[in-house]
């Protein structure tokens, strides 16, 4: 008896499906059934693309598979009416069809040699047959053979979305343009599109012009969508079979339009676009003429928005104001409401009863759960799962966009280049394995689940280009879990590559985290240890394998596999990549490895002393001139740098930066630690072993504070201490407002 090792048939296991990758050449997400045929079809000049006689939808999904083959292969196929009689046998052709019988968005795709079909009976199913036809073919210029097969595909879920925050950071209006595209690459087929918060209001309502003059604009940031680009938008959208559900929020989340509208608020201060992050506590009151107001806006936005769906947020709606408000009390008592919980219940049933009244469904976060909700009403859980499976057992549509694995706004690796965001990971993988069935529901709670979503909160990812890299590829990986009846991950990681050079061909800026090296450095008596690693992990299958040089030339799927950690002396340069196959997928990785090697860690590399509220923050005067963002812990900035030998009395530099501390956070701020300072501008603290025993060296934060940028402190020599001990450097500043951020710390001789 033979037995095979685990990891051996795993090993073949994998390798089977990267050869195998090309026969379904690497559509995302994975389709429900594929047969393989034989041959293969071959585009040639004479290849045509026939839609039925009239058939305007048919003709816009072929037209789309010509402009993306166009983009991604250079290639130029022209469509025309089908004719009367069937093309000859030996011309090859691409036929759109309409079938009966296919279910809302099935599609079937036939490829023979001579022939290819595609069949639907709906026009998103012929879409996104189109879709997965242009993934069939690889992505680069020479191609022109796809291997026959017979793909029957169809969703798991109808509901399969992305949230884009333009309200914390405004995106243009060609980057949503280009974002519904993408969506559409990947089946997406949901655009919730959050226009108004705190910190703007990003809609234009003609009926209350103050919302974009005064509430599109805080002190450093600010735009708006006028309605001719949201209907641009839309329409735009309704091509690519994608539904843009708008959201408006209420009662919290609304400074912006307060800022424009003062009647509207429940404080009695007047109020700025905020430009902090965090829960804010201001909310709209309950008076007649601020329903009437949500009313004329909701009218326009329903004009605007042909979606059934209206998203009317009700997210952390701190209650303080509205108990504080006679106003509002004296309504509350008015209406027989007991409490301001009860008050928001009444709020959102009162909306929502406008809303179905118009044709469309309510849709709020898991806030809006409550006695009373309309049946209709869709709540889209967001603190876990919980609220999903609590609007189930109610009855209520569910959707399931949970933190922390659905928030895109966390970083996907570790890696030194993410860009700034929440500091946890949420990686590639962790998104894929996202687990839909974790609900105890039985088949009738389940039929509630709508489908997934993946949230884009903009409050630290300032630019269109970042938005592009926190979204993809994980919205491929979101894609899969909504979309496909399987998932297999190391199957998706090789149909990623060619997804990744189609990404390249649009000029999109997605995020090779997956691939991307962490190199680990420990100094030796030998010399530098060397570990090097990556996300995908798949070394031994050849997918995700990391190759490196010693020589100073450029590694190729050739070089040397790293397998173990390597020993190397001073003076050495390594460069390594990750490769699948032949193919290289990361950017090379290049270090020179000398007698200071190691000695300069930035705050990636060091512990946190916690992690209550983790971001990636960059300083004043970024992107441009900053290297990597800073991590920090807004809660309590404090970092430790492990195991430093401090025999010698060592120097040490630093370079740091006053960040803006400009959070909401309510009575938590009074938790956070500002330490006692020893002079005006306070210090840097550097404590031994303990962050509680007395400092063994203070750095003054004076050189610093007349910049708003990095700085690197003069050096000082560390008192001499035998052994190793752990680091443990913190501010002590003389009030919140700037928070001291550590950039990097060196430690010499
Ligand atoms: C909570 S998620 C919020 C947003 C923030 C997000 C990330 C949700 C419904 N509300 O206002 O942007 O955390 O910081």
């Amino acid at each position: 008896m033979t037995v095979t090792k685990p990891r051996a048939a795993y090993a073949a296991l994998v390798l089977i499906l990267a050869l195998h990758a090309p026969a379904h050449g690497g559509i995302i997400p994975l389709p429900a059934k594929i047969v393989p045929g034989d041959g293969s079809f071959e585009i040639d000049s004479a290849t045509a693309v026939k839609v039925p006689h009239g058939d305007a939808q048919a003709e816009n999904a072929a037209a789309y598979l010509v402009e993306l083959w166009q983009r991604s292969n250079a290639l130029m196929l022209p469509v025309s009416a089908a004719a009367a009689a069937p093309a000859a046998a030996t011309e090859s052709t691409i036929v759109f069809r309409r079938g009966q019988g296919f279910g809302l968005e099935e599609y079937r795709l036939e490829v023979r040699p001579h022939r290819i079909t595609v069949s639907a009976t709906t026009d998103a199913g012929l879409f996104y047959g189109a879709v997965s036809l242009w993934q069939l073919l690889p992505p680069e210029p020479g191609a022109r053979r796809i291997p026959a097969q017979t793909i029957v595909d169809a969703p798991r879920y109808a509901w399969r979305g992305l949230m884009l925050d333009s309200a914390r950071h405004f995106q243009s209006p060609a980057f949503i343009h280009s974002m519904i595209d993408w969506m559409a690459w990947h089946k997406l087929n949901v655009l919730h599109w959050h226009l108004t918060d705190d910190q703007g209001w990003r809609i234009q309502i003609k009926k209350y012009p103050r919302l974009t003059s005064i509430g599109a604009w805080r002190s450093d940031h600010g735009g708006f969508y006028t309605q001719d680009e949201v209907r641009d938008i839309v329409a735009h959208a309704a091509r690519r079979h994608v539904q843009v559900v708008p959201e408006i929020e209420m009662p919290g989340h609304a400074q912006a339009a307060i800022a424009a509208y003062p009647a509207l608020g429940s404080g009695d201060r007047p109020l700025k676009v905020s430009s902090n992050w965090g829960v804010h506590t201001h909310l709209f009151n309950l008076e007649p003429q601020t329903f009437r107001f949500l009313e004329d806006v909701l009218d326009e936005v329903m004009q605007m928005f042909p979606s059934r769906f209206v998203h009317v947020g009700g997210d952390e709606a701190v209650k303080d104001e509205w108990n504080a408000s006679a106003q509002v009390q004296a309504r509350t008592h008015e209406l027989g409401i007991k409490n301001a919980a009860a008050l928001q219940s009444y709020f959102t049933q009162r909306i929502g009863r406008y809303l179905t009244k118009h044709g469309r469904r309510l849709v709020g976060w898991d806030e809006i759960l409550s006695p009373g909700l309309p049946r209709d009403a869709v709540v889209m859980s967001w603190r876990g799962v919980a609220g999903a499976h609590e609007a189930a057992l109610a009855g209520n549509d569910t959707v399931l966009s949970p933190q922390p694995t659905l928030y895109f706004d966390r970083r996907q690796s570790t890696l030194a280049d993410e860009p700034p965001g929440r500091l946890e990971v949420a990686s590639l993988e962790d998104v894929y394995r996202f687990d839909l069935n974790d609900l105890t529901l039985n088949a009738a709670q389940r039929r509630h689940v709508l489908g997934v979503q993946a949230n884009i909160w903009t409050e630290h990812i300032a630019t269109d280009q970042r938005v592009e890299w926190m979204a993809l590829p994980r919205a491929a990986a979101l894609a899969e879990v909504g979309w496909s009846q399987q998932r297999r991950w190391p199957d998706f990681v090789a149909r990623l590559v060619p997804m990744f050079a189609r990404y390249r061909a649009f000029g999109l800026s997605y995020a090779d985290s997956i691939f991307g090296i962490d190199a680990e450095l420990e100094r030796t008596s030998a010399g530098i240890t060397l570990a090097l690693s990556n996300q995908a992990e798949l070394k031994d299958a050849g997918l995700g394998a990391i190759r490196y040089t010693l020589d100073r030339s450029e590694p190729t799927a050739s070089s040397t596999l790293y397998t173990a950690p390597l020993t190397l002396a001073s003076g050495t340069e390594i460069r390594a990549a990750t490769f699948v196959g032949a193919q290289q997928v990361s950017r090379t990785l290049q270090k020179h490895l000398d007698a200071g090697t190691g000695r300069l860690r930035d705050s990636h590399d060091l512990d946190l002393c916690s992690n209550r509220i983790g971001l990636l923050l960059e300083p004043a005067g970024a992107p441009a001139s900053a290297g990597a963002p800073l991590a920090v812990d807004i809660m309590n900035p404090c970092w430790i740098d492990r195991g430093i030998d401090l025999m010698s009395g060592p120097r040490i530099m630093v370079s740091v930066a006053p960040l803006p501390f400009n959070y909401e956070l309510g009575a938590d701020a009074a938790a956070i630690p500002v330490g006692n300072t020893r002079t005006p501008e306070g210090e840097l603290e550097i404590h031994a072993d303990s962050c509680d025993a007395p400092a063994i060296a203070t750095l003054p934060l004076a050189p610093a504070a007349a910049s708003n940028a990095l700085t690197t402190l003069p050096a000082q020599r560390l008192p001499p201490l035998p052994g190793r001990h752990d680091l443990c450097l913190r501010f002590a500043r003389p009030r919140l407002d700037p928070m001291w951020a550590l950039n990097w710390i060196e430690i010499g001789e």
